[in-house]
């Protein structure tokens, strides 16, 4: 279904013209952020609040031999340095990884990448806590680092996690989904194969606010109140109070306004420890924020994956089969944020929007003496990775058979009527139809001009590249049985309230890091009972306003907690009729609903007013058995399936064949996130997305040197798009909804940064296929470029 105008369709909720909420409404969070009234963590200022520094390892591995603190202790406005003994002394030197590892919150007996956390000072200005870093005394013995992931298997490796019992080597873990036998079979009748090493390399979400805290532990009451960067306030809290002993009924998170997440901000680093051990050790509150290189170097990255790609197909395009091996590179800690039971993510849905006989993938995950992460980024869990697999493997397959990539694609879509779709890696995708947004993207490209186009640049020695991508996401985790962290299942609660003069206030438990989930879960009650979003407080971050629920990522908030808030609306809206029934002396049967209020069937001059049996809740009118005297609700939702949103994007690119830099010119993007609450907001989402692709694609790096120092730890180095480097992006959409959604959305906050990269890289390879490159690796910088011309490749 194709729908070129902001007028989403749910004929699931009977609703096939209204704009959910009030459709393109402004966002009611942006009044403060463009006056500067945000607040962030570092705005946070509390009565005695110190300031705490991070002293930081010079070298990727080495054996501490000691540590002097004592000049340190000696600077007149240090009140504490903490070191790796100290917090050995309370039981507190390891932390809990969200992927069920330890890693250090100080070093105590070896460095393991560097930038890793060595000590940290508490003093009275951020200025002095930094001087004094200067002042501590630490002795290294420095030891072979394991840089590379293809070498951190290989026997007399240096073994990083010694810490570890009984360890003799760098890995992680091997994990498999699809049928291999399957698979084999299918590879070995197949007319054509390719196979192709294809590199997702590391990189960073370089939030613009980087983490900080700001802890505040009251030794009267045994309160701990952390104001933190958190994107998962709730589990956070449960988290701290299983590793500090606190009581969870005596922390308070709060995560502010957040400049930024991508990711970045799911996991619990050290330095939000580091506060705490600080407010308890001083008995002040402790602010820790850390600088733009502690960002790029010590907290969680993204991708670091290598893989194997093999796609297996007829003579004429009918694509059967495609397998992989993956080398995961983890860093020195597995602390990727990931439900417990996919080691890898979602990366086996790295079939794509392709219906195949059979599929197969292996993940062996590897530690390296880098920084821990892995899952961050917009990544959907590893879908970036996935989809970046098979949309490039699906482009070489193309060259290979001497066909265009778009009918090569259209030939092997999963049909409408195949919903819901269950895969070959044990997914159902709940919903989709695929052909006519890649048609939509087509038409809006002008894709057989564009290819006219560069045929008659080719022939005037000019490099045009057309590249598409057609990704398939798996967004919204839970289902609760299927998917946890640490064992709390993924579910989200909200909590609805309507006040007896009719404005009402509901409580989240996701955390909104830009993604305006102040105006669209407005919205979404506004939809359900009809009082405008204006008139609808959220409120988010904060445990003790809050319900318990496992927070934003993955793309869950709209398909698990903006499920929540439909049905704890819905819920109201059903009260609300017993009461409106007692109000009216009639029975709740004879009522019927029309938006915002419930009236008298067949007289519809006779009702009452959301705002009227909210005050009626609250008044004087005798109330049915079993309503209490209230318009409130709550609900837990632990969604049925996850959304699998998609989309289709052209990107078109101009290459200087002297210097090999890339243009980007132009970028179709039409995504289909089923029923659109504010087309805006995601429009924005979108934009922000595709920003991150190109940037992937062409310039962002993580690199390492061969003595493991980063060389990605600054903006001078890790470079990221502007305005400059990005075209004017040509949006569209079609609507598909999820059909077990209430109000059929699906997720779309990472579609963009998820589809794009291989829309890019396409099309520079697209662009060098006179010079015979059939693939490259990201970022396809102009040195890279420039040398694939030259007939030569440079590994990553
Ligand atoms: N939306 C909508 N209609 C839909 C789907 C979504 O109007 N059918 C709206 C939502 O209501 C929400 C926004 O779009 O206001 C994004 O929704 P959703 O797809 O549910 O994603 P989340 O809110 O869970 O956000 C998380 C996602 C992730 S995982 C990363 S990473 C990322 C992203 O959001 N980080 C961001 N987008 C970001 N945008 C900003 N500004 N900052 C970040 O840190
Ligand atoms: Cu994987 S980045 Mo988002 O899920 O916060």
């Amino acid at each position: 279904m194709t729908i070129l105008e902001d007028r989403p369709s749910n004929p699931a909720a009977g609703d096939h013209d209204r704009p959910v909420g009030h459709g393109r409404m402004q966002r009611k969070e942006d009044p403060r952020f463009v006056r500067g009234k945000g607040h962030y963590v570092d705005d946070i200022v509390l009565p005695g609040m110190l300031h705490g520094a991070i002293l930081r390892a010079p070298v990727a591995h080495a054996r501490l031999v000691s540590i002097d603190t004592t000049e340190a202790l000696a600077h007149p406005k240090v009140l504490a340095v903490i070191t790796g003994s100290d917090l050995q002394a309370l039981g507190l030197a390891w932390a809990p990884t969200l992927s069920m590892d330890v890693q250090a919150v100080l070093v105590t007996d070896k460095v393991r990448f560097q930038g890793q956390e060595v000590a940290f000072v508490v003093a009275e200005d951020r200025y002095a806590a930094r001087d004094a870093l200067e002042l501590i005394q630490v002795e290294y013995d420095v030891l072979p680092p394991v840089v590379d992931a293809r070498k951190a298997m290989d026997p007399g490796a240096p073994v990083i996690r010694d810490d570890l019992e009984g360890r003799t080597n760098n890995h992680i873990f091997d994990w498999e989904a699809g049928n291999k036998a399957e698979t084999d079979a299918v590879f070995a009748s197949a007319d054509v194969v390719v196979t192709q090493e294809i590199v997702y390399p590391r990189v960073h979400p370089a939030p613009m606010e980087t983490c900080g805290a700001v802890a505040d532990f009251d030794p009267i009451d045994g309160r701990l109140t952390l104001y933190e960067t958190t994107q998962a306030p709730h589990a956070h809290r449960t988290l701290f109070a299983m590793v500090s002993g606190i009581p969870e009924h005596k922390i308070r998170v709060v995560s502010p306004d957040i400049g930024g997440g991508f990711g970045n901000k799911v996991g619990i680093y050290p330095g939000y420890i580091l506060a705490v051990v600080g407010s308890i050790v001083t008995g002040k509150p402790v602010k820790w924020v850390e600088d733009r290189s502690e960002n790029l170097m010590s907290t969680s990255f993204a991708r670091d994956y290598i893989m194997q790609g093999e796609i297996a197909a007829t003579k004429d395009g009918k694509i059967l089969g495609l397998r992989t091996n993956v080398l995961a590179d983890h860093g020195a800690f597995n602390a990727t944020a990931q439900p417990t039971k996919y080691p890898a993510g979602f990366f086996h849905i790295f079939t794509g929007s392709y219906d195949l006989a059979a599929a197969h993938c292996t993940v062996t995950g590897v530690y390296t003496n880098k920084a821990p992460g892995g899952v961050a980024y917009a990544c959907s869990f590893r879908v970036t990775e996935a989809v970046y697999l098979v949309e490039r493997m699906v482009d070489i397959l193309a060259r290979k058979l001497e066909m265009d990539p778009a009918e090569l694609r259209l030939k092997n879509f999963i049909k409408p009527e195949q919903f819901p779709y269950p895969n070959k890696t044990g997914w159902e995708y709940d919903s989709g139809d695929y052909e006519p947004t890649m048609r939509l993207s087509m038409k809006m490209a002008g894709y057989d001009e564009l290819r006219r186009e560069q045929k008659e640049k080719r022939e005037r020695g000019e490099l045009m590249g057309i590249g598409i991508s057609f990704f398939t996401e798996t967004v919204g985790a839970g289902p609760r049985k299927d998917m946890d962290i640490l064992g709390l299942g993924m579910a989200d609660g909200a909590e609805l309230r309507i006040h007896p003069t009719g404005k009402a206030v509901v409580r989240i438990s996701v955390q909104s890091q830009g993604q305006g989930h102040e105006t669209t879960f407005a919205q979404i009650v506004a939809e359900e009972i009809g009082i405008p979003p204006e008139d609808i407080d959220v409120v988010h971050g904060d445990t003790d306003q809050t319900p318990f629920g496992l927070g934003t990522y993955g793309s869950r908030s709209t398909p698990v907690s903006g499920a929540a808030v439909a049905l704890v609306a819905r819920k109201v809206r059903e009260k609300a009729r017993f009461i409106a029934a007692a109000m009216l002396e009639t029975r709740p049967e004879d009522l019927e609903w029309e938006k915002g209020r419930w009236f008298v069937k067949g007289d519809p001059s006779v009702g009452k007013t959301i705002a009227e049996i909210a005050m009626g809740a609250h008044g004087t009118v005798a109330l049915p058995e079993g309503i209490d005297g209230n318009l409130d609700a709550e609900v837990t939702y632990d969604p049925p399936n996850l959304t699998f949103p998609f989309g289709a994007y052209i990107c078109v690119v101009d290459v200087d064949p002297g210097t090999g830099h890339v243009k980007v010119r132009r970028f179709i993007a039409v995504d289909d996130c089923g029923t659109r609450i504010n087309p805006m907001i995601i429009e924005g989402q979108i934009h922000g997305g595709l920003t991150d692709g190109v940037g992937m694609a062409l310039m962002e790096f993580i690199e390492f040197d061969a003595e493991g120092n980063c060389l990605g730890g600054s903006f001078m180095d890790y470079l990221i798009p502007t305005a400059m480097e990005v075209p004017d992006w040509e949006t569209g959409f079609t609507v598909t909804p999820s059909p077990h959604h209430p109000i059929g959305a699906k997720g779309v906050g990472e579609s963009a940064t998820v589809g794009s990269p291989p829309a890019v890289v396409n099309a520079v390879v697209d662009a060098l296929a006179p010079f015979g490159v059939v693939h490259m690796d990201m970022p396809c910088t102009p040195a890279r470029v420039w040398e694939a011309m030259q007939g030569r490749t440079r590994p990553p």
